[in-house]
């Protein structure tokens, strides 16, 4: 899944793609990479950021969805039904919600009724405070338990069990230490028996591995190696899909990891 944010302020790419244009071409060469999905999102969900308003939100995606969907599979990226129900109407073929249904209450019955695939991601608030909610005793079990839950809200609202991808939400109401650990721990995820997405390209905690010798976190745009070996990782355990800025890079690293496990 390749990214394609339509914002001003994302951390990995904030302003790059916010014109439209911009945002189209970067779409098309996302695809030409080899992503099989293309995700746009016109809300930015770094740290801090403060949500746009939905006439804005739905100003930023629309066109260039439309401008996609007849030769891609794009996915909408959002936390509102209403821009959800608006894409699907331009193209979209696929639902991201970072916020499982947490943020909008028309969210799941909407994606029930329409059919569609939906990533339901952990979630425990929006970005303007959630790293203060960043605090478990132990983080896969909880986050396993919490997307259970989330899980069995989504199939209450309707939504086919089959379509359901699961997402741990990697930097989301976690810290560093935390995202490695639910690496690290990948398979206790299994548990909740679905497909699972994985999105760490660019993430601050990998800027914090590979900081310099002053303790300067490595800028977000060379992340793209490290969030390539993390993709080769988890594409050996097996998971449904990687959601990446830099596609090829990873398209290459599942390449080399589907090659490895070949008849083994
Ligand atoms: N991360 C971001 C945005 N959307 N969606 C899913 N399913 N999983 C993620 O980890 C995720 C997401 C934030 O990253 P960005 O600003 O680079 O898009």
């Amino acid at each position: 899944m390749g990214v394609v944010n339509v914002t001003p302020d994302s951390f990995s790419d904030g302003g790059q793609w916010f014109d439209p244009e911009a945002a189209i071409a970067h779409g098309h060469n996302l695809v030409a990479e080899g992503a099989d999905i293309v995700d746009v999102g016109g809300e930015s969900t770094r740290p801090g950021a403060e949500r746009p308003p939905l006439d804005e939100e739905l100003r930023r995606v629309l066109p260039v969805i439309r401008a996609l969907a007849p030769s891609a599979c794009v996915s909408i990226d959002t936390m509102r039904a209403e821009v959800a129900a608006a894409a699907l109407e331009a193209g979209a073929r696929l639902v991201n919600d970072v916020s499982g249904g947490r943020a909008d209450p028309a969210m799941l019955g909407l994606v029930a009724s329409s059919g569609v695939p939906y990533v339901c991601m952990h979630w425990r608030g929006h970005s303007t405070d959630m790293q203060s909610r960043a605090e478990y005793a132990d983080v896969v079990s909880e986050v396993v338990s919490e997307l259970a839950d989330q899980v069995v809200q989504a199939e209450r609202a309707g939504i086919d069990p089959d379509r359901l991808i699961l997402d741990p939400g990697f930097g989301f109401a976690k810290t560093g230490e935390h995202n490695w650990q639910l690496l690290q721990r990948l398979d206790e995820l299994d548990r909740l028996g679905r497909p699972l997405l994985i999105g760490v390209s660019r993430k601050a905690f990998l800027g914090t591995l590979l900081a310099d010798d002053t303790g300067q976190p490595r800028p977000t745009r060379q992340r793209d190696d490290a969030t390539a070996a993390l993709t080769f990782a988890v594409a050996r355990h097996p998971v449904w899909g990687v959601r990446v800025h830099a596609v090829r890079p990873s398209r290459d690293a599942i390449a080399v990891a589907k090659r490895l496990t070949k008849g083994s």
